[in-house]
């Protein structure tokens, strides 16, 4: 059965979304129908409207997606009919990354994830009787219904059942980046320094994450003033600048050196300054977008001499399975208080929540498409 929606079409930098009828294809076995409550924009979807990843345009975007189940294929058992559920990316379930439970490193990530298709090629949505691109990370869900996945949808655990989903829908991507490289990939450790370059999203939540880990101090580089002041409300016990030689105060509050350099801006000479930062042992992690032509140059004997370590980090090392819980339990104790980075928009109000989060003046928006 083919399930008529209302979906934000993407067409590029210089077009705003349009929302427009669609229609969802019948379920396959493992998929799910869900109704759309409310979906975060992350810069992902702005990239691609950009023409930086590539994902074939037109295309239905949106990736923090949460809802209700509307409907279920033969072989889901993540989640029934009316259960609450938020969605993060899609993997294969099969290459070694996700045999070692790394799914953000799953070898068909691009199949399944950024094709415009299922990842054998079939479209998930219609316009009109023509295929449009979507399945944008396994869910397109700035659309007000969406086929998700048994790989990439976590119920929400009833220990949650009085969060709303228009907050949780988030933490399937940038949140659970953020606090994923600190408590999953660089396993931040009780008592050692970090410093968080660039406060949006996640460096916002490595922040949160770092507190929850006991690292200390706690430092937040930004060049806006507000982000910092917030910073130091969500958990960082220092703010500095960075166009006030924030390099110069960490190497003065931290002598012996930093036991992690977090980059979340993707810029070049912030990364190299952050490396020239670590103690030994210290790992720079990097979860930036970075431009594809820049190399990263460090010196060969404090990088080995010290055992140093530098680290991408792709989706904070999220499994989805263990790690969303994990995070929704550390929000319900007051521990992850992600709320205080969302401002709302109905749906409708898709391109000035864009505008919002480019103009710097929301750190998160989230659209609301339905009640819950
Ligand atoms: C993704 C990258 C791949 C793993 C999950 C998160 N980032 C999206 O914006
Ligand atoms: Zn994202």
């Amino acid at each position: 059965m083919t399930t008529a929606a209302k979906a934000a079409i993407c067409r590029g930098h210089d077009h705003p979304f349009a929302i427009e009828d669609v229609t969802l294809d019948a379920l396959r076995p493992d998929e799910l129908r869900v109704r759309v409550v409310a979906c975060g924009i992350c810069h992902t979807d702005l990239a691609v409207r950009d023409k930086q990843l590539p994902v074939p345009l037109p295309v239905v975007l949106g990736h923090e997606g949460a809802g209700i189940v509307e409907e279920v294929g033969s072989a889901v058992t993540v989640a029934k009919p009316g259960d609450r559920v938020v969605m993060s990316f899609n993997s294969c379930g099969a290459c070694p990354s996700c045999d070692a439970d790394a799914p953000t490193y799953c070898y068909q990530f691009f199949p399944h994830n950024w094709s415009g298709t299922r990842a054998d090629g079939t479209p998930t949505m219609f316009a009109g009787d023509q295929p449009i691109n979507a399945n944008f990370f396994g869910q397109s869900t700035f659309a007000t219904h969406a086929i998700a996945h048994q790989r990439n949808v976590v119920k929400v655990p009833d220990i949650a059942a009085d969060i709303p989903l228009d907050r949780l829908a988030p933490i399937g991507c940038g949140l659970m980046t953020g606090a994923g490289a600190v408590l999953n990939s660089m396993k931040v450790r009780a008592g050692l320094p970090i410093a968080v370059f660039g406060t949006g999203t996640v460096g916002m939540a490595a922040i949160m994450a770092a507190k929850i880990a006991g690292a200390n101090p706690i430092i937040a580089v930004d060049v806006h003033d507000s982000r910092l002041q917030l910073a130091l409300e969500l958990g960082a016990t220092h703010a500095f600048n960075g166009r006030d030689d924030a390099i110069g105060k960490i190497r003065e509050l931290v002598p012996q050196g930093l036991g992690y350099a977090f980059d979340t801006t993707g810029i070049n000479s912030i990364i190299q300054d952050a490396w020239g930062l670590l103690a030994p042992m210290g790992i720079c992690g990097m979860v930036g977008a970075s431009d594809p032509a820049d190399n990263v140059v460090f010196n060969e004997a404090a990088f080995m001499g010290g055992g140093r370590r530098v680290m991408g980090i792709l989706g904070g090392d999220s499994d989805l399975v263990t790690f969303l819980p994990e995070l929704i339990a550390y929000h319900v104790d007051g521990k992850f208080p992600f709320e205080r980075l969302i401002g709302y928009f109905d749906f409708d109000q898709i391109n000035e929540a864009i505008e919002a989060s480019e103009s710097g003046q929301v750190v998160k928006p989230v659209l609301r498409m339905g009640a819950e």
